[in-house]
């Protein structure tokens, strides 16, 4: 402790006496950080040393989560910290709710990029993640009168002792101008980019702890400043705002992370986000990690570029420009080494998310990329001629430019050694539905890798209880090989290990339920079932399936069709925020408030239902929220969601699935087996075939009066003080459209539901299967996702100790 007290008088300033919980928080952090710092060095030194092959995982989301309980995880320090910090009368839970968590990204394909490292660095497998260090995170939210309100997130305000700025390595990334051709010194004829505008990329980088084996692999986010940021003259002639005009102009370019979450969002600025940051990762890349004079066709034997999804794609045209405009490769020869540099994983489903950008802002934006596009098309499309003579159909549906419009999926299609969905069934699609003309091309291009989630985080850190309960039976070995797990079967015979599962979800209950009195001074019943659906809110994910089965039992026990004492008590937990701009998604969070607002104080159901939105779900509520869960609702509709991690989570914490059969719920299902998963709704065939033969919403309502019961309630204004037009958007677009086939689903989700309520009713064979949930969920660990890429995709051997 005496290196905290150093930490907190000379580092913050200040005496103990004297010292903030904030200062407290930062002292701590830095001393916790000191622990990495040696072990990161030799990391980087034993990297450099073996010249090893490095993942570079581009990027522009990582939702990290709050550093300071992890990085103490890792590096052992959890006794000694929680003693000392008693000593000087410090509760470390008050310091660790000081950390504000750095909310950069939206949802499962962000916190997928911070699993990813974890286990890379876990493994001890170099990696470099890159990515944009905003200013302002992931928007917070508030409800109002039911309403999402959006609030900025400065998350950076009270201090980051977390991250390493290094201005000294600040890259300039410039944008617009025009390309000339230029004739070399020798003679040869080479285009040059000449720019319009620049701005620098100054890197902050973050130490990425693997658990306990003494390596820490670097996260480097770049942040935007101005070259020159200052005008004095200017300043001097009293203009002040025009003076510092340039830096707010640069700076604009990190100022917030988009808050769109699968659908892209057409904006110049993205598109400035999305070059500056690859831009400065692969110089970085160049010029830092890899030895001054390294030769550049050997790249492929050094890195590996792993698209994560279509937002780092610009990447590609810029190495290209990089090899053959800077470093005078041949054509033939830059693309060749390109093709072994890059892969691409594809993260969704829906047509209207795979990002496209406009010719005409390519070209005014980054115009020497827009000729290295059409060259690399060009080249393509000949290709696919001489291998399909005559097929001009087939050349225009795969051209990778068309209707004035660049499709960067199939640019990165093109240019990646491999392509990867995010669990079987979203690859399968990806092949057949999405990308079939390029699958049929290149069959071998094509591969899966599930996804999976760290259970360092998400299951030793977020459940400390469960953890012990599985230590104590089987070893302390499941952190970092999460197979062992199944050696946990055999205990779910075991009446009194079911006993003790029983108390640790209790204790997770309760726990939750005291963070939410303080966090919103919410009360939650601990003596229910908790029926939790925590994700962004997307029409596919069908937020609104989950709204109609609670409107259906609030109304069969007005109507006195069901008599209150014979619910199930439930506790229906939704987190979701909506992107701004996406007014359907904000009109069902006012119907899931209004809904719980109405339900929550009707005497008639108090203490059997109870409907519960905390608002700003993120990943330090998911951390308290999944541990206390019983039922995890992974209810889209199928084909729409690509994998799902949120399911893996909830049944890695002993929670039984109720879900259909989409994303990774389908090798969930396959793994805890039938009868620990509630199966309902229609399979993706059956989806297509309804679409193909016409499907009409109305019907079902007409045909089943509990589902017309349950709309009705909702349109006469039962939720909206008596207000009819309120939620009549949500109901005229279930009953007109409902793209996403809520209706055709929902007696099928109820049935499903009454299936549950029974097999809660006996909380011992339930106990039983929310273990099995446990002790069959292994293969969802992030470290074997991993291994899957490593072994399919990158190489990437692991630099171990000599
Ligand atoms: C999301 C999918 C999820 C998936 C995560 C991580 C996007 C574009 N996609 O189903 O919707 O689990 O990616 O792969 O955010």
């Amino acid at each position: 402790m005496s290196d905290f007290m150093r930490e907190l008088n000379y580092g913050q300033g200040v005496s103990l006496a004297r010292s903030s919980v904030n200062d407290q928080y930062l002292a701590l952090a830095r001393t916790v950080r000191h622990h990495l710092q040696s072990r990161w060095m030799a990391t980087l030194a034993k990297q450099w040393d073996q010249q090893a092959k490095t993942v570079s995982y581009l990027s522009a989301e990582y939702l990290l989560g709050r550093q300071l309980d992890n990085s103490i995880l890792a590096s052992d320090l959890d006794t000694i910290v929680e003693e000392g910090l008693g000593q000087l009368g410090i509760s470390l839970s008050r310091l660790r709710a000081q950390e504000i968590e750095p909310g950069l990204g939206n949802g499962g394909l962000g916190r997928l990029a911070a699993c990813f490292i974890d286990s890379l660095a876990t493994m001890s497998v170099p990696c470099v993640g890159y990515g944009i260090r905003y200013e302002y995170g992931i928007f917070r939210q508030t409800f109002v009168d039911g309403w999402q309100v959006e609030h900025s997130d400065p998350w950076l305000q009270l201090g980051n002792p977390w991250e390493f700025p290094h201005p000294e390595n600040a890259v300039t990334v410039q944008f617009g101008g025009y390309t000339e051709a230029v004739t070399e010194d020798d003679g040869v004829e080479r285009t040059r980019w000449v720019g319009d505008w620049d701005v620098l990329g100054v890197p902050y980088n973050y130490m990425v702890p693997g658990y306990r084996n003494g390596r820490v692999n670097t996260l480097r986010l770049w942040s935007a400043k101005a070259t020159r940021a200052f005008n004095l003259e200017v300043f001097n002639a009293g203009d002040y705002a025009e003076a510092v005009r340039n830096q707010t102009f640069a700076e604009k370019i990190s100022m917030v992370l988009y808050p769109e979450d699968s659908t892209p969002q057409g904006k110049e600025l993205r598109l400035q986000q999305q070059y500056f940051f690859v831009a400065c990762s692969l110089r970085d890349f160049i010029d830092q990690v890899l030895p001054a004079q390294f030769d550049l066709h050997q790249l492929p034997e050094r890195v590996i570029f792993q698209l994560n999804d279509t937002h780092p794609v610009i990447a590609v045209p810029e190495l290209m420009r990089i090899l053959v405009d800077d470093k005078g490769f041949e054509w033939d020869q830059a693309w060749a080494i390109t093709q072994q540099c890059f892969a691409y994983t594809c993260h969704t489903l829906l047509p209207e998310a795979l990002e496209v950008w406009p010719v005409e802002l390519l070209g005014r934006l980054l115009p020497r990329h827009l000729e290295i596009i059409y060259r690399i098309n060009d080249e393509f499309l000949d290709a696919v001629r001489e291998a399909y003579p005559g097929d001009e159909a087939r050349l225009r549906r795969m051209s990778i430019v068309s209707e004035g419009a660049v499709k960067m999926a199939y640019l990165a299609t093109v240019a990646g050694s491999k392509v990867n969905g995010v669990a079987e069934l979203h690859s399968q699609l990806l092949r057949d539905k999405v990308l079939p003309d390029f699958s049929e091309y290149w069959p071998d291009k094509f591969t899966n890798v599930t996804n999976g989630v760290t259970p360092r985080r998400f299951v030793r850190l977020a459940n400390k209880n469960l953890s012990a309960l599985i230590t104590d039976a089987i070893g302390p070995g499941w952190v970092t090989d999460l197979d062992r797990l199944s050696e946990l079967e055999p205990f779910a015979d075991d009446a009194a290990f079911r006993e003790r599962f029983r108390t640790v979800k209790k204790t997770c209950k309760t726990s939750l339920a005291k963070h939410l009195l303080a966090r919103n001074d919410v009360v939650l019943p601990t003596d229910a079932m908790l029926d939790v659906m925590v994700k962004r809110l997307h029409e596919y994910k069908r937020q609104t399936l989950k709204v109609l089965h609670i409107v259906t039992l609030y109304q069969q026990i007005r109507s006195g069709e069901l008599n209150a004492d014979d619910v199930t008590p439930r506790v229906f937990v939704f987190g979701a925020k909506a992107a701004p701009g996406y007014r359907m998604a904000k009109q069902i969070i006012g119907l899931i408030n209004a809904v719980g607002e109405t339900v929550n104080s009707d005497p008639l159901v108090k203490g059997r239902l109870t409907v519960v939105f905390p608002p700003n779900y993120n990943v330090t509520l998911a951390e308290k929220l999944i541990p206390a869960a019983d039922l995890s609702e992974q209810i889209s509709l199928a084909g729409k969601e690509a994998s799902g991690t949120g399911n893996m989570k909830l049944a890695l914490n002993g929670a039984l699935t109720i879900g259909t059969d989409d994303g990774a719920n389908v090798e969930i299902r396959k793994l805890v087996g039938d009868e620990n998963f509630f199966l309902f709704g229609l399979l993706e065939p059956e989806v297509e075939a309804l679409f193909a033969s016409g499907y009409t919403p109305a019907s079902y309502y007409e045909s089943d009066p509990q589902l017309r019961a349950a709309i009705d309630l909702i349109a006469s204004g039962t939720f909206s003080g008596g207000d009819r037009m309120v939620f009549e958007p949500v109901v005229s677009n279930l009953l007109g459209d409902d793209r996403f086939l809520a209706l055709a689903d929902y007696r099928s989700y109820i049935d499903a539901q009454d299936r549950v309520d029974k097999a809660y009713a006996d909380q011992d064979a339930w106990s039983r299967s929310a273990i099995l949930n446990v002790a069959r969920s292994g293969f969802f660990s992030s470290d074997r996702a991993m291994r899957n890429y490593i072994d399919r995709i990158w190489h990437t051997p692991p630099v171990l100790d000599d």
